[in-house]
This record gives C-alpha cells, sequence and structure tokens, in this order.
C-alpha cells in the first residue's frame, strides 16, 4: 500500500501545488491526508468534477505546475466535458495528473451503480486517446508511475489519468472534526418521512441518506415502494423529482436532497423554479460536508439555502435545525405551495452498521413506476 503522505510529498518535490476535486470513499485516506496536511491555498474541493478541471486548467496556466484533480469514477462523466473540449492536447494542451477512483472494478464487488462503470472504465480512458496507467499499490513502482505521469503530462502538454484500486492507499493523517449539537441526518429523515407521510413520491439523494430512507421502511415494515434511491447520478435527485412531479397531476413530490449533491448541479434550482408544479417539494439535509464518502467539507457554509432557493424563484423557503418543528415546517409548505424548499440543519456522521438496499435498480424502478401508476 501506499503511503498518502509519500505520493502527496513526491508530488510536492516535483513542484504540484494544487489539489482539487470531489471526495472519493476509495480515496478516502489520500483525501483526508489532504485535508489534514495541506493549507486552503492548496486544496479545493469543487462542487463537481468538471469545475475541478477547469480550476486545474487556471492553476497551470498562471503557475506553470499541473495540480492534481481527484474523484470517483462516477464522475468521470462530468469532467469528460472540459477535459476533451479544453484541457486535451488538440485544444489548449493542459498538463495535469487525475487521480481516478475505481469503483466496480471487474472481480472486486461493489454495488450496482458502480458496476457498469467499473466494467467500462479502462475502455472510456482508452477512448479519450489520453495517456493512462493504473497506479501500483506497491510504494516502489507507484513512485515510478507518478513520476511518469508527470514527466509525459508536461512534456506532452496532457492530463494524465491515475486509476486507483481499492486498498491502494494505507491510511494517513485524519482531520478531526467537532459534532455539533444537531439531530442526525438519520433522525431528520425519519421525522421527514413521518411528516410528509404515505401518499407522497420520495426522491431521495445519492449516498447514506437513499441507504437510511430504505432500512427504515423495511424496520418499520413499511412500504418504500413510491421511494426512489438515486443511487447513482449525484445532484441530479432534484430534476428527476421534477420529471416525476411535472407528470402528477395531484400527488407531491419530495425531494431529500444533499448539501454537496445541491451544489453539485445548482443551476438545477433556478429550473425547479421555472418549471415544478405546485405539488414539488425539496428538503435539503445539510451536514456541511460529504458525509457519504468520508465528510469532507462542502462550500455550503458560505451559502444562505433558503434565500438561494428563493433567490432562484422558489414560491417558499425556510431553514430549522429543531426536528420538533417539522410538521409545522412542512404544513407551511403546503400551504404555500411549490415549488418549496426546506434547509434541515443536520450534524455530519452516520450509523456504521447501515444496511444496503436489497432490490435490485429493476425491481426499485418497477415497484416505484407501479407505485405511482396507482
Ligand atoms: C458524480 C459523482 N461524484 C461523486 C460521487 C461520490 N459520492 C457519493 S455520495 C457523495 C457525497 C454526497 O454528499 P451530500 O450530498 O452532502 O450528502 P451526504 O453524504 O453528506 O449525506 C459523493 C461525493 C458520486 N456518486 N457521483
Amino acid at each position: 500500500m501506499i503511503d498518502p503522505a509519500r505520493f502527496v510529498d513526491q508530488l510536492s518535490d516535483l513542484g504540484v501545488r494544487m489539489y482539487t476535486g470531489v471526495p472519493d470513499s476509495l480515496l478516502k485516506q489520500l483525501g483526508s491526508h489532504i485535508m489534514a496536511t495541506l493549507p486552503r491555498e492548496q486544496h479545493v474541493i469543487t462542487a463537481n468534477e468538471g469545475a475541478a478541471v477547469g480550476l486545474a486548467i487556471g492553476h497551470y496556466m498562471r503557475t506553470e505546475s499541473p495540480a492534481v484533480v481527484y474523484l470517483q469514477n462516477s464522475g468521470f462523466g462530468n469532467l469528460v466535458n472540459p477535459v476533451l473540449s479544453l484541457a486535451d492536447p488538440d485544444v489548449y494542451g493542459i498538463p495535469m495528473i487525475v487521480v481516478v477512483g475505481w469503483r466496480g472494478r471487474p472481480g472486486v464487488k461493489d454495488e450496482p451503480q458502480h458496476v457498469k462503470q467499473g466494467r467500462v472504465q479502462e475502455a472510456l480512458l482508452d477512448a479519450t486517446d489520453l495517456p493512462w496507467a493504473v497506479l501500483p499499490s506497491d510504494p516502489e513502482a507507484a513512485e515510478k508511475a507518478v513520476a511518469e505521469a508527470h514527466a509525459v503530462a508536461l512534456e506532452r502538454s496532457t492530463p494524465y489519468f491515475l486509476l486507483v484500486e481499492k486498498g491502494t492507499f494505507a491510511d494517513g493523517e485524519k482531520v478531526k472534526t467537532a459534532s455539533p449539537e444537531l439531530p442526525s441526518r438519520e433522525e431528520a429523515l425519519i421525522a421527514a418521512a413521518k411528516a410528509v407521510g404515505d401518499e407522497a413520491a420520495i426522491v431521495s439523494t445519492t449516498g447514506m441518506l437513499s441507504r437510511e430512507l430504505f432500512e427504515y421502511r423495511q424496520r418499520e415494515e413499511l412500504d418504500g415502494d413510491r421511494d426512489f434511491l438515486t443511487v447513482g447520478g449525484m445532484g441530479h435527485a432534484s430534476s428527476i423529482a421534477l420529471g416525476v412531479a411535472k407528470a402528477e397531476a395531484e400527488r407531491e413530490t419530495w425531494c431529500f436532497d444533499g448539501d454537496g449533491a445541491l451544489l453539485m448541479h445548482m443551476g438545477s434550482l433556478a429550473v425547479i423554479a421555472d418549471h415544478a408544479p405546485g405539488t414539488y417539494f425539496h428538503i435539503v439535509f445539510n451536514n456541511g460536508v460529504h458525509d457519504s464518502v468520508g465528510g469532507q467539507p462542502t462550500s455550503i457554509g458560505k451559502v444562505d439555502v433558503a434565500r438561494a432557493a428563493l433567490a432562484s424563484g422558489y414560491r417558499y423557503a425556510a431553514s430549522t435545525d429543531d426536528l420538533d418543528e417539522l410538521p409545522e415546517q412542512i404544513a407551511k409548505m403546503r400551504e404555500a405551495g411549490g415549488p418549496a424548499l426546506l434547509e434541515l440543519q443536520v450534524k455530519p456522521g452516520n450509523r456504521k452498521d447501515i444496511g444496503r438496499p436489497t432490490r435490485t435498480p429493476a425491481e426499485a424502478k418497477a415497484a416505484f413506476m407501479n407505485a405511482l401508476r396507482k
């Protein structure tokens, strides 16, 4: 296994001064080492993976030094556009080292949403016609691969991808985070599901929240058929809910979102405000971090979420950290009519033994469609 400190020190010796990306659970050890040891000037967690490529392009043009971009391969699609239409040697030719966490690698058991992406990952990299390699987990071999990636990126003015398998990085420095006096996301989610009631369709965001919702329905032997779990496609739960809501004459559609997911495609707020019917309701479970992949901070701390929704054109928006207020808050949303948003402030963290959906995505889709047909 590679010591993250050795990886970062080597790149530092090569003059690399900028790390940017969207966190990944598979790269957690590297990510937390970067968080714990690098100053803010050298590390930016972006809203989405394409934005990290943008930042790397600007950084290179001003410093002549390649940045490291990191991501989970789920976000590969988000960066293909700025890589191929800007950074590619056939366009501007911008060196950068792109570290890609390889979820769903063939032969390694993983969740359904990662299997296809993992299987085609090498072919996708080949299709970019850009240089790439699997990062060896042996420290000596890894050092050679990193030196090669850096040299080739500079020589050929190109992004160079390093594909990282599970278990490549050993534990490094860890960030110590305070736990604020707030309800947990799981408590808040259960309270919200109860307050919303049994009739509504719920589209829940990527990560732990969907797992918690699924587990809650199972545990209480409740019908979860009207829940659509957005297991991949982070940031798009709100648009899926929009698609459902636009075709629903009467039933309410609720999006249960995360702050990282909201930021990832925040432009959707404006589109929802413009197009959503009065039955569209949005709850953002704001813990300030990418909890599902290790708890790295998002930039939501600077955002007044309720005001952002109102400024985007939502009819109503509010914020609370008091679960006792939830029924009243939900009543107010209904009274105002959608699109309406509620920010629920929650604390980071999750139960370690939280289950995973036991239905296949195809079964879940069929159940959801069937339940809404009634
Ligand atoms: C496009 C894309 N990028 C990255 C990921 C990896 N990922 C899964 S969940 C998650 C964090 C979600 O954060 P947030 O929406 O704040 O919800 P929380 O986990 O804090 O509840 C990330 C980065 C992904 N699934 N898809």
